[in-house]
């Protein structure tokens, strides 16, 4: 194989697509970006400020040319201005994609959402319960009301805490609380972080970060966390699910229809109408054997874990799974969908459809899905994706697909403990396991596609350390094999002693990005069985290969919940060595945990690895020293 695919990707499926995709002429993401190259200096550090117009303006970083912008801003200042609106549009991102869940729920209580149902009636209540909202005598439809409803109000400005704050640690919120941080309401702390970086209003570098803090916070605890709940409870909670990944999930005697995006509201009922029989028959009346849906990206992952929906592909494979020809349509819904799709399936016979109102793309057909019409819309579209596999040309689908397990929520991690999460604390106190570390985040064409993830989890889970994974390093991770119940052979001993006896992987699929809230409801389940904060516990976080906002809003609450983050790529924050020294030593002192920055796995590896038995000594536990 060529080096230049090499370069790009660690996968055996996206080299031989690569190769496949130069010959059709296909332009893809790593070729814009070397066309970008050298990128902008200035707003590589953050030196850059397009907030108003008296600009656009830079600050020289080597203090030869203006050393502010023209209303006097410094470096300090637009970096910290830069990096926090990027965190107001991780958050808004994120929670919006909460919101329109709550919309489909609380249509489903008014009986205006054909087709949806309330799959998990007791998670419904217990959530209900959280919220205040009494459950005795009432029928599930009422509640499921009262419960958006009550929900709603989380995203205003009326209250002083966001509902779901209380389930960190009190410790944490003590401290939260100390510091002015906590969430309030959560289109209130995005909206006060666009108002605060406005010209001339907080020219704090460091009480700007503190609001950074506060608006991930309101994400994580928020907008996700409602996300992840509400998508249980119209969908169910994920349990266990054999699936696999990688281009070769695609069958050439199928029609192929792929999800992309990230709210299981459309992908849902592709599902449904991909199962009708009416829609298999019709697929058999035109020469295919049946009607394969698979999926890429987040929404992938939220039919991967409920149903063991197949992984077509990451980030970085979205433009390579199209070029295999064997896509007859693909439904795209928000985030992460890069504009150039369209370009590309026109190359093919690939059907692309939009179905967001608040997502367009060039090249697509756009097909509003609401509540009311979504049931309908998605046999219609299924209908017109089997009609377009008679028009299918050349089909390449160039590897073998990878076996997988998935569907790790908390529910069911604690389940197979036992009920409590007391054996995984015993594996840690003894030293089996070493600590966890949930490894997250995108692929980037600045990183080798699937290199930082994989090597990352490899180095972790033999050293005893478990991994748990969400959005595209989950993907990778899936590809590279570490999800099936012989994955186990990768693992350090200890860990192989434990996933061996309760038959799990190493390596636990935890979903989609939103799903990440999974992982801050099992640290505080840990913290709070210990009677200690989660920054006490030996936990870390990784997003080896990030590249969005909602990454770096993630990576935020994550910190400001108290998990050591260790970032691939550099954050553009290069520019203010005062934002640096703050983010990546100060926290430690504020809020227990800190960012720290190594696109190198390898010696990623080691610094979370030396952070978890710094962990493991102060907590008293046998502790290695690396
Ligand atoms: O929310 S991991 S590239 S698909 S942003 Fe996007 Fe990143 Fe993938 Fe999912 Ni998350």
């Amino acid at each position: 194989m060529s080096r230049r695919y090499e370069n790009n990707t660690i996968t055996e499926d996206g080299q031989l697509l690569l190769k496949k995709a130069e010959r059709d002429q296909i332009e893809t993401v790593w070729d814009r970006y070397k066309a970008q190259l050298p990128q902008c200096g200035y707003c590589e550090m953050g030196l850059s400020c397009r907030i108003c117009i008296m600009g656009p303006c830079r600050i020289d970083p080597f203090g030869q040319g203006p050393q502010s912008g023209v209303c006097g801003a410094d470096a300090d200042i637009v970096v910290a201005r830069n990096l926090c609106r990027m965190i107001a549009a991780g958050a808004a991102s994120h929670s919006d994609h909460g919101r329109d869940l709550v919309e489909v729920l609380a249509n489903v209580a008014e009986g205006n959402a054909p087709g949806y149902e309330i799959k998990d009636k007791e998670k419904l209540k217990r959530v209900a319960a959280e919220y205040g909202v009494e459950t005795d005598g009432k029928e599930y439809l009422q509640i499921a009301g009262e419960l958006a409803d009550a929900m709603q109000e989380d995203f205003g400005t009326r209250k002083k805490e966001i509902t779901f704050a209380a389930r960190a640690p009190q410790k944490r919120r003590d401290l939260w609380k100390k510091l002015g941080i906590t969430p309030r309401g959560i289109d209130r702390e995005t909206s006060e972080m666009m108002h605060r970086t406005h010209m001339g209003v907080d020219n704090g570098w460091q009480s700007l970060l503190l609001h950074g803090m506060r608006n991930a916070l309101s994400d994580g605890w928020g907008g996700s966390m409602i996300a992840s709940e509400v998508s249980d409870i119209l969908f169910g909670t994920p349990s266990p699910k054999t699936t696999a990944a990688n281009a070769g999930v695609l069958k050439s005697d199928q029609v192929n229809i792929i999800v992309h995006g990230h709210n299981p509201v459309v992908s849902e009922m592709i599902l449904l109408a991909c199962q009708s029989p009416e829609m298999i028959k019709l697929a058999q009346e035109k020469g295919a054997k049946g009607i394969n849906l698979a999926g890429v990206c987040c929404t992938g992952n939220e039919l991967l874990m409920r149903h063991g929906v197949a992984m077509a592909g990451n980030h970085l494979s979205t433009e390579l799974i199209i070029s295999t020809g064997a896509v007859d349509m693909m439904i795209v819904d928000y985030q992460c969908i890069m504009p150039s799709l369209g370009t590309v399936a026109a190359c093919y016979h690939t059907k692309m459809i939009s179905t967001s109102d608040k997502a367009r793309f060039p090249g697509m057909e756009h097909r509003e899905f609401h509540p009311d019409n979504a049931e309908k819309s998605a046999i219609e579209l299924v209908k017109a994706a089997v009609e377009n596999f008679t028009r299918r040309g050349e089909v390449y689908i160039p590897v073998e697909p990878v076996n997988a397990v998935g569907g790790f929520s908390v529910e069911t991690i604690v389940a197979a403990l036992g009920g409590t999460p007391k054996p995984l604390i015993d594996a840690i106190v003894s030293g089996k396991i070493r600590g966890a570390v949930g490894v997250v985040g995108c692929n980037n064409p600045k990183i080798k596609q699937d290199y930082g993830h994989v090597t990352l989890t490899k180095r972790l889970i033999e050293n005893d350390i478990l991994v748990v994974d969400t959005g595209c390093a989950a993907v990778a991770n899936a590809k590279a094999g570490f999800k099936t119940a012989e994955s186990i052979r990768f693992a350090g001993p200890g860990l192989k002693e434990i996933c061996g006896s309760l038959g799990i992987p190493p390596v636990l699929c935890m979903g989609s990005c939103v799903d990440n809230v999974r992982i801050l409801v099992l640290a505080s389940a840990l913290a709070n069985t210990l009677n200690v904060d989660i920054s006490d516990l030996p936990l870390a976080a990784a997003a080896p290969e990030w590249y969005s906002e909602k990454a770096a809003a993630i990576g935020v609450y994550a910190v400001a919940s108290g998990v050591y983050t260790v970032l691939g790529p550099m954050p553009p924050i290069m520019g203010s060595m005062n934002v640096v020294k703050l983010l990546t030593e100060g926290l430690n002192d504020i809020v227990g945990a800190t960012f720290a920055v190594e696109p190198d796995p390898e010696k990623a590896a080691v610094l979370i690895r030396r952070h978890i038995e710094g962990k493991r000594e102060k907590l008293g536990l046998s502790f290695v020293k690396i």
